[in-house]
């Protein structure tokens, strides 16, 4: 079954996006350290043209450091963009994001071509104008797909729980803007997706992140993905997980295996299906495989490659 998400609440959740995005100065686009990739919107990428954007790493808790640095270094070599990481362990701190924002924020001034002032013959005009520099408040936006982490990140960089946070998408269902600091707001948003999951084994690799709600996808053809994944890239840590000496090639015959070893057994000695996609599923959220990237940045094409 193909995965796609794109319920009504997400419709306008972008179009009030879109409406607000030319009042932002800077826009914290939130991914899963796991899967920059797959979890970075094309839809917000699209919608933040030319403004300046922080790309947050975050569960990096659950994510291989090393890759994580190399995620790093390829959003900070993009133009007007730096990135960060937030853990479980090692929350963003709010000193760095408005350090990063403001250093972002010099960047667009820099860029921008000069223009001569006019100044206005009236004195109303010339107050209004002095009044408004004087009384602008720059605004963030935090974006991102559902349960990436926005509302906990959120949070942390007010110091107080003001947003709802949970284990599932769609927990925010509104815009959400509070004071940073005398200079600064914050705009929490809902997590959105876009109308058409193109890349199937993306779709997937967010289907096994938990940021697709359970009722739309299969649980257990998302089970059969995370079982061929580990059975592919990460054989020694399916086996130490769940104690097996052998893996078989084969999802669907490991995933019958583990149910019976595991007791997801009906009482007519059928396969529980659901329940072992379940177990399957839980680890890999809770990061009960140890901590894995699914992904790694795109390499520079070879003439771009240092001699
Ligand atoms: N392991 C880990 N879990 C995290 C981290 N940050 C957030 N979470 C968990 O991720 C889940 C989703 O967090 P939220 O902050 O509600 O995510 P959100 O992006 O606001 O979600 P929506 O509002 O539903 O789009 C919660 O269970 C958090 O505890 C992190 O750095 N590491
Ligand atoms: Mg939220």
């Amino acid at each position: 079954m193909a995965i796609s998400w794109y319920p009504g609440h997400m419709h306008k959740a972008n179009k009030e996006m879109a409406a607000l995005i030319k009042d932002i100065d800077v826009v914290i686009e939130v991914l899963d350290a796991r899967m920059p990739q797959a979890s970075s919107n094309p839809m917000l990428k699209a919608m933040r043209k030319g403004k300046p954007c922080l790309h947050v790493l975050n569960k990096a808790d659950l994510a291989n450091p090393h890759i994580t640095r190399e995620w790093l270094d390829y959003y900070n070599a993009q133009p007007l963009a730096y990135a960060a990481t937030s853990s479980k362990e090692k929350r963003l701190e709010t000193s760095d994001v408005l350090f990063l924002c403001q250093k972002l924020m010099r960047k667009v001034n820099a860029a921008k071509p000069v223009v001569e002032e006019t100044v206005p013959t009236n004195p109303d005009a010339a107050a209004l104008r002095a009044w408004k520099k004087q009384n602008h408040k720059n605004q963030v936006l935090i974006v991102g797909i559902p349960n990436v982490g926005k509302s906990s990140i959120m949070n942390t960089l007010l110091g107080k729980k003001i947003a709802r946070t949970g284990n599932e998408p769609a927990i925010t269902k509104g815009q959400q803007r509070v004071r940073l600091n005398d200079h600064w707001f914050l705009v929490d948003t809902p997590g959105v997706l876009w109308p058409k999951l193109e890349d199937q084994t993306a779709a997937y690799r967010l289907a096994l992140s938990g940021a697709i709600r359970a009722t739309a996808m299969e649980s257990t053809e998302v089970a059969v993905f995370a079982a061929q994944m580990l059975i592919d890239q990460f054989p020694e840590r399916l086996k130490e997980r769940y104690k097996v000496e052998e893996l078989p090639a084969d999802s669907e015959a490991f995933l019958r295996d583990l149910a019976v070893s595991r007791g997801c057994v009906r009482k007519n000695k059928d396969i529980d299906c659901n329940r072992v996609a379940e177990l399957i599923i839980n680890d890999y959220r809770a990061g009960r495989f140890g901590a894995m990237s699914l992904e790694r940045p795109p390499r520079p094409a070879q003439s771009e490659a240092p001699q």
